[in-house]
């Protein structure tokens, strides 16, 4: 297992490197060109220089979140091979760097949804918290706006204003995209970037969608143990596989996490584990990730992964905002730090016991 710290790169994220070469235990981050575009071919001399950034700050790039993929990708439009080619060549460039695993997610329009960044806890910290009750409200124009108003002046991932500029095209594109052609599409795509994959040796990790169903009538397919079974099978692979995130098939309290480890053993290549307080169906808010403070059992989490012999990468994932941190919300220093020293701390003793 390998312990790693997401990073959005020196002009996006609050945290230094300085600060992530602290924590115990975390020598690689997982970052991005974040100010890349879906569609566009990454330029080899702008990754090397990421690439040699990071390593200068005595770290190293464990994989890519997101290479994000282009909306025609997903809708299946005339126009999809164009950028699917676009896609290989990044891959291509990722592969001649070193880099071996990318993230990516199959969300039509939105990636995470949540209903509020900054809802407060009984000890004094904020959270992003979801309540179905609240987004069965807005109209997902004024989604996209009340979000931006509270990130704290950054932009947040999956929330690019440049695409959502364009959310009521983007709404119709999806229109005649029922979840068995989103499903069909993502085959598709797979199996245009799998020779690439063998070439380089790249692990591909589809994030599961945010929250696990779906929302605002767009379909949603990667959300419980039947449907990632499914797409394993359907590109049978090793470079085929998984982010298992618990924090977001975890929003359905339906969905088994250990289970769904041992259904996707071998082609997790990615986890991000962390804790919810489910609240009511269809409503939860993050928590700190200690077991106590949520609704997981983390240890049994860890253990499942421990026992199933997953050796991939690793990391905390949204953390509460606390000792008066201002960051990109779910993404400040200090209680991912925790986060990160909470599972080190779970693994040593599974690994010693
Ligand atoms: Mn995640």
């Amino acid at each position: 297992m390998e312990m790693t710290f997401r990073w959005f790169g020196s002009k996006y994220d609050s945290i230094t490197l300085e600060q992530i070469r602290q924590i115990p235990g975390v020598r690689g981050v997982i970052t991005t060109l974040y100010g890349s575009k879906p569609g566009e071919a990454w330029a080899q001399e702008e990754v090397n220089a990421l690439k040699a950034e990071v390593e200068q700050a005595g770290l190293k790039i464990s994989g890519i979140e997101s290479v994000n993929i282009h909306d025609d990708i997903k809708t299946g439009a005339a126009s999809r091979d164009k950028y699917i080619e676009n896609y290989i060549k990044t891959l291509e460039v990722l592969g001649k760097a070193g880099i071996h695993m990318v993230c990516y997610n199959f969300m039509p329009v939105f990636d995470w949804t949540r209903s509020n960044l900054a809802k407060p806890r009984k000890d004094g910290s904020t959270v992003l918290a979801y309540d179905q009750s609240v987004i069965d409200q807005i109209d997902p124009e004024a989604m996209f706006a009340s979000l931006d108003a509270k990130s704290n002046g950054f932009v947040l991932p999956g929330w690019e204003p440049e695409r959502m500029a364009h959310i009521k095209e983007l709404f119709e594109a999806y229109k005649p995209v029922t979840k068995e052609k989103l499903f069909d599409n993502l085959v598709y795509f797979l199996k245009a970037i799998m020779p690439v994959c063998d070439k380089y040796d790249i692990n591909m990790a589809i994030h599961p969608d945010d929250p696990a169903w779906p929302v605002f009538n767009l379909p949603r397919i990667i959300t419980n143990e039947e449907q990632i079974v499914k797409m394993l099978k359907a590109v049978d692979n090793k470079h085929n596989g998984l982010t298992f995130c618990t924090g977001s098939l975890g929003t359905n309290p339906k969905n088994d996490l250990c289970g769904i480890i041992r259904a996707a053993k071998g082609r997790i290549h990615f986890a991000h584990v962390r804790n919810l307080y489910h609240e009511a169906p269809g409503k939860f808010e993050e928590a700190a990730h200690l077991s106590a403070d949520g609704s997981f059992d983390m240890y049994a989490i860890m253990k499942t992964l421990h026992d199933t012999g997953f050796d991939g990468i690793i990391r905390p994932d949204h953390g509460r905002t606390i000792w008066g941190e201002v960051s990109m919300p779910g993404y400040g220093l200090y209680d991912r730090a925790l986060g990160a020293a909470y599972l080190n701390g779970l693994w040593e003793a599974i690994e010693k016991s």
